[in-house]
């Protein structure tokens, strides 16, 4: 039987293959054909790119629910049986079934094959609810089913999965658990093997537990890879775990700050982190030749106007290689997202269902501030933070020390490329409302068959976005209309 796994894209949506799709590949009977594709690097025409497969699977989070029903709606139209899986159809089961014909609630290692045997067999369920699976013993993902030249040349490796964190915000604690879960490190070793010199680790937190990390780090040593990944700050401001870390080869890392205030870490429930030691930790990891990329969040109830430029500063300040600036979202089935609901703050219960999501953020009424304040705030911050002069305030490199190895190719060879692409990203995109991607079709239409009650308003260009009542969408500030391209990715926003 020929089945095909699609990762649909969002304008969030990086070069990198979905790790999860290629992990279900590889628990697919060899029997079966698989066949990827990946709206990304090729956007998916819906009416043109719909094959005559036997079974689909759609990997599915919030910011591509949309596109993922668009895409389900075409091939069940043609009869072909659709399954949904990922964080989305974990978060809202009920609205994922109304889109395709099975879903898989949480992670589908122990499921995926035993759905396929009740396909085949003509009795497959509406609905598949795993325990949370051991994750060691299992094959490693197939990825030569990621082909494209488009993908970053970074191999997607994941070693754990849960975490007890209770971040509000976030949907990892709820959808993987509040325990972590571990592959065995020599699993992960055997793995890296197989693989090219640059890895990614998808994972939450890379160094969250502290004797699995050196047991995998200092096995990693020899390998002589360059990684980037995700990490808490609580691990780096430990001087030993930031060499161990270097020297098993870490170049950059993403690291959640989420805010510089004392009292909004707390509020979070990230009490982890500690602003007061900021600077200090990241001198450490500068030293040691690990770039920098800041995730900050604006928009919590401590949030106050001012927030928005002392966040730039202290990153001008830490002289971070990268900031990534989000406006708190509440996605689906987080306690930031009931919470909002229950205070009647959501502005648009259903906001994945629009098309452009950065068009209508923020979804809530922020406390502090209005959401045009909020939304202001956060395009300053960009185009802040990605001027020429603060990229030149940012720029460092170090020689080596003693015993610290000095800056990695990532900051001295990588830095102004990548700052240009975040200046242009700043401007095109967060100021300039436009949007990388976007499905091309009617919404109207698309939305009669959600269920969500809403409103839709008109925008430019004839162009539909869905509203919630009495709270419309905020017109993004300075774009005015649509630049379609003739793959039709760079498209349209704004409207109000
Ligand atoms: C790596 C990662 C990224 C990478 C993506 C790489 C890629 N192309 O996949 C990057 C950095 C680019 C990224 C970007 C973003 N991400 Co991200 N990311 C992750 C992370 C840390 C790991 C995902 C992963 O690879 N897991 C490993 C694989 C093996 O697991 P999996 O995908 O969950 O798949 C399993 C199951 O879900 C299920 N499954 C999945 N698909 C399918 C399909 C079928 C048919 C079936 C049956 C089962 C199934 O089976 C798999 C095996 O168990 C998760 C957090 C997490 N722990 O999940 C956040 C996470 C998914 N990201 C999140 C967010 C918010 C984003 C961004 C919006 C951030 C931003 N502001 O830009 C963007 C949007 C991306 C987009 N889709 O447009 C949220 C999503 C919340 C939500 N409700 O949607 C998460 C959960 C993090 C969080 N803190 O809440 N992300
Ligand atoms: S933000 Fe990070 S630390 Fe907090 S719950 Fe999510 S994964 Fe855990």
């Amino acid at each position: 039987m020929q089945i095909e796994l699609i990762a649909p894209a969002s304008e969030d949506s990086a070069y990198l293959p979905r790790l999860g799709l290629g992990v279900l590949a590889s628990l697919t009977p060899p029997e079966d054909e698989v066949i990827y594709t990946d709206d990304l690097v090729k956007v998916f025409d819906l009416d043109k790119d719909v094959k005559d497969v036997d079974l689909v699977g759609i990997s599915v989070d919030s910011k591509t629910a949309r596109r993922s029903y668009d895409i389900a709606e075409r091939y069940r139209a043609r009869g072909i049986k659709v399954v949904m899986g990922g964080i989305h159809p974990t978060a809202c089961p009920e609205e994922a079934l109304r889109h395709c014909d099975a879903i898989v609630v949480g992670e589908a290692e122990d499921t995926w094959p035993e759905l396929l045997r009740d396909f085949k067999q003509g009795r497959m369920k509406a609905a598949y609810r795993p325990e949370f699976p051991n994750l060691a013993g299992r094959p490693f993902p197939r990825r030569d089913l990621f082909r494209s030249k488009k993908y970053v040349p970074f191999q997607v490796v994941q070693t754990m999965r849960g975490c007890p964190y209770p971040c509000e915000f976030c949907s990892v604690s709820t959808a993987n658990g509040p325990t972590f879960r571990f592959r065995p490190a020599d699993e992960v070793i055997a793995e890296l093997k197989t693989l090219g010199k640059l890895i990614l680790f998808a994972d939450d937190n890379v160094m969250v537990h502290r004797q699995y990390s050196k047991e995998l780090f200092s096995k990693m040593g020899a390998l002589n890879k360059h990684w980037v990944g995700q990490c808490s700050l609580a691990a780096v401001k430990r001087l030993e775990n930031v060499k161990l870390m270097a020297e098993s080869g870490c170049k950059a890392l993403f690291i959640g700050f989420e805010s510089v205030d004392e009292e909004t870490v707390k509020f979070t429930g990230k009490r982890q982190n500690k602003p007061s030691q900021y600077k200090e930790t990241m001198e450490m990891l500068h030293e040691h030749g690990i770039a920098t990329w800041g995730s900050f969040v604006f928009g919590f109830d401590t949030d106050s106007p001012e927030v928005f430029d002392r966040t730039v500063e202290f990153g001008i300040e830490m002289k971070l290689t990268m900031a990534l600036y989000a406006i708190l979202t509440p996605y689906p089935g987080t306690a930031l997202y009931k919470r909002l609901l229950a205070e009647g703050r959501l502005t648009d219960p259903y906001w994945w269902l629009g098309t452009d999501h950065d068009a209508g953020s923020p979804y809530f009424l922020p406390k502090r501030m209005s959401r045009e304040t909020l939304r202001e705030g956060w395009v300053r911050a960009w185009t802040k933070f990605y001027s020429y002069s603060s990229m030149w305030q940012r720029y460092t490199v170090r020689a080596p020390g003693a015993d610290t190895p000095g800056s990695s190719w990532l900051q001295t060879i990588g830095y102004w490329p990548l700052n240009f692409m975040q200046n242009r990203l700043a401007h095109h995109k967060i100021a300039g409302g436009m949007q990388r991607f976007r499905s091309g079709v009617d919404v109207t239409s698309a939305l009669a068959g959600s269920g969500a009650p809403r409103h839709v308003a008109t925008g430019a260009g004839g162009l539909v976005i869905p509203t919630s009542v009495g709270n419309p969408g905020l017109a993004n500030p300075l774009a005015a209309f649509s630049e379609r391209k003739s793959d039709g990715r760079k498209s349209l926003t704004v409207l109000g």
